[in-house]
């Protein structure tokens, strides 16, 4: 009895002490995700304490508020430095290229997205860290998985360049997981939709861009046909997720691949109607160029229930929702 006791105690004081010394490192900061994480980081843990770094210099934008690092994501020693100089504990690996680019540069998205992986595996692997968040996709499905309601556990045959990175990614997560103890927490994201930054390379990205057109045009070309339906989530909801599944106890994470996440489902003929109720002469016209195959790749919509279960998923962000804060925010 005062054998577990102790280790009660241990195991509080141990989590005392981590949440006191925490110090975070962003990987890829100036990105569609980082740009918005590294704020809601900031808030909740204070400015010194969230490191954002990137390839490129900042822009004014997050060195303002905190510290900020020009930092290559493939150079394990520079990375390695920045998280002694800062007694870092937890990183979030935002660095990657996207499908649409990954699809022209194959051999480059390989080496970025997976030595970016490995180089911060391995430090939580020598316990230099203690925590990381790694970023997964719905592209890591492929034209043999069932398409609507796509499960955790399904036939995954990716057939992008960047879909096989995720998935060679999640299997590796979940090696260090299980060989090395290595605390790594990952979801699927599903397309992201946000005003901070512009589109990216990404396949899901004219769900952004339509909304710059239509605010400077009133009109949009969509590189992908009318009925493409696929699996989408406003920012504000994909932020929330990661900083809950990052908060949430380590033994309610049960899945260490890779978690669905689940938010809406629209097709480009759908969020083009949305618009058009805000912006009475918005026009869409179609044409279909290499990013159709990607996208008809991908599924439609995902079943979260495992996130719902483990740590408390929820999506709250609508369609209608999103494209009048878009259209808010970017007027
Ligand atoms: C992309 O379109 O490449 C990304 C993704 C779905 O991961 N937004």
């Amino acid at each position: 009895m005062r054998n577990v006791q102790v280790g009660i105690i241990r195991i509080f004081a141990e989590q005392k002490n981590y949440i006191l010394k925490r110090r975070i490192l962003i990987i890829g900061a100036s990105g569609q995700i980082g740009t918005d994480l590294t704020t809601q980081l900031r808030k909740r843990y204070g400015n010194h304490k969230v490191i954002a770094t990137d390839i490129r210099e900042d822009d004014g934008t997050l060195g303002n508020e905190g510290p900020f690092e020009v930092l290559d994501a493939m150079d394990y020693k520079a990375i390695e430095d920045v998280v002694i100089r800062y007694e870092i504990t937890d990183v979030y690996l935002l660095a990657a290229m996207l499908s649409a680019t990954a699809e022209k540069f194959p051999m480059r998205a390989w080496n970025l997205n997976m030595n970016s992986l490995f180089n911060v595996l391995n430090l939580a692997k020598d316990k230099k860290i203690k925590k990381v968040f790694w970023p997964s996709s719905i592209a890591v499905f492929g034209p043999t998985t069932p398409k609507i309601n796509t499960p955790q556990r399904t036939i995954m045959e990716p057939s992008t360049v960047y879909g096989i990175s995720k998935q060679a990614g999640e299997r590796w997560c979940e090696y260090y997981h299980e060989k090395y103890s290595v605390d790594v927490r990952s979801i699927r994201y599903p397309g992201l939709i946000s005003y901070k930054t512009l589109p990216g390379g990404g396949t899901t990205d004219y769900a952004v861009d339509i909304y710059h057109k239509a605010l400077k045009h009133s009109k949009y070309i969509c590189f992908l046909k009318e009925e493409t339906t696929l699996p989408m989530m406003y920012i504000d909801d994909a932020i929330r997720a990661t900083l809950t599944i990052m908060e949430a106890p380590e033994e309610q994470i049960k899945v260490r691949s890779s978690y669905n996440l689940a938010g809406i489902s629209f097709n480009p003929k759908e969020i083009a109607q949305s618009i058009k109720k805000q912006i009475s002469n918005f026009e869409i016209s179609y044409k279909p160029d290499f990013r159709q195959a990607i996208a008809d790749s991908w599924p439609q919509s995902i079943d979260d229930t495992n996130a719902q279960k483990d740590w408390g998923w929820k999506n709250h962000t609508s369609l209608e929702e999103m494209t009048s804060i878009m259209i808010k925010n970017l007027r």
